[in-house]
């Protein structure tokens, strides 16, 4: 797509009128529409046209993005009386948070209206928008996705097309997710180290924004092994990490704060010694989890 062309927001929540500002900001025509008409506001004096209904904010592009709560809700729109029958030959962006299975039966009542559609996954907030590293999952037919591209790009440099499936983008947003919120357990528990010890927990934020590039390196290294089987050889052999989760339990009940986090971190980590993986790559922990 080319710039002046015409594109349609749907929800103008905290992600949605942000999408809506960056397109405005690089010479789209914008017009949305959200249920609670007042966030509409800034937006309009930015040069968005505000429709007056779903129908009529369908009809306006031929682009449609859709960024509300979740996809009840989404659905709840796009089932108001008129909506299905404006869709037919537009192409629907979904950028509303969902699970693989809502994102297939979606695509199934696209199609089934006529309209192209792909998935995106926003990993950033708001304001992390639209910078060289904005990372947003993308999936569903390639010639789509392709055709869209241009416009996309302007919510973030680095846009990940993960195939034709139309599930893929929010089942690795699942993976992201599980991830993040993996890390954040562990962060937390950190956290209560620094306070027992007296540390400024801001301290703890410092250091590991420093260590991260070094982290996310080696667990780049590690899932090359994993997807590779490669478990053999090791400089840092899963014994150490036996000892070093342990280490942090024992060290959390002697300081007396909850040490639920560490004692998983150790029961798995000892579950892999007892398969006899200790001399074996860390990445071999994946054992464990296959069961
Ligand atoms: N904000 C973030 O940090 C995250 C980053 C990762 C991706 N998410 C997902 O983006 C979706 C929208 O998130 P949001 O931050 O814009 O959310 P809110 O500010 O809470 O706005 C919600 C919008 O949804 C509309 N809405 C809710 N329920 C309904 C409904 N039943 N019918 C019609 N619209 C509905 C709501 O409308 P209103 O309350 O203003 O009338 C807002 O437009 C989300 O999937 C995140 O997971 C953002």
């Amino acid at each position: 797509m080319k710039k002046q062309e015409k594109v349609t927001v749907i929800g103008l929540g905290q992600m949605g009128r942000t999408l809506a500002s960056l397109l405005l900001k690089n010479g789209y025509h914008v017009t949305v529409w959200n249920r609670t008409s007042s966030k509409a506001e800034t937006l309009i004096e930015e040069g968005a046209i505000l429709a007056p209904d779903v129908v009529t904010a369908v009809k306006a592009s031929p682009v449609i993005v859709v960024c509300v709560l979740d996809y009840p809700a989404s659905l709840a729109i796009f089932n108001e009386t008129g909506v299905a029958d404006s869709l037919q030959g537009r192409s629907v962006v979904q950028l509303t948070t969902g699970d693989p299975k809502e994102a297939i039966e979606s695509e199934k009542w696209m199609s089934e209206h006529g309209a192209e559609y792909i998935v995106g996954a926003i990993q950033v907030a708001p304001e992390q928008m639209a910078q060289p590293d904005t990372t947003i999952f993308f999936s569903g037919t390639e010639a789509v996705y392709r055709r869209l591209e241009p416009t996309l790009k302007i919510f973030g440099g680095n846009l990940k097309y993960l195939g034709n499936k139309i599930s893929a983008a929010s089942a690795m947003d699942l993976a992201s997710l599980s991830y993040l919120y993996g890390s954040l357990l562990g962060f937390f528990h950190a956290a209560r180290l620094c306070e027992v010890e007296g540390f400024d927990v801001s301290l703890l934020g410092e250091i590991v924004k420093e260590v991260n590039p070094g982290f996310a390196s080696f667990i780049q290294y590690e899932s090359g092994l994993i997807q590779e089987g490669k478990f053999d050889i090791s400089q840092s052999p899963l014994a150490i990490s036996v000892d070093a989760t342990q280490r942090i339990y024992n060290a959390s009940k002697e300081y007396n704060i909850n040490s639920e986090v560490p004692k998983l971190m150790a029961d798995f980590l000892k579950r892999a010694k007892d398969k006899g993986l200790e001399g074996k790559e860390l990445a071999s922990l994946i054992q464990v989890f296959r069961g």
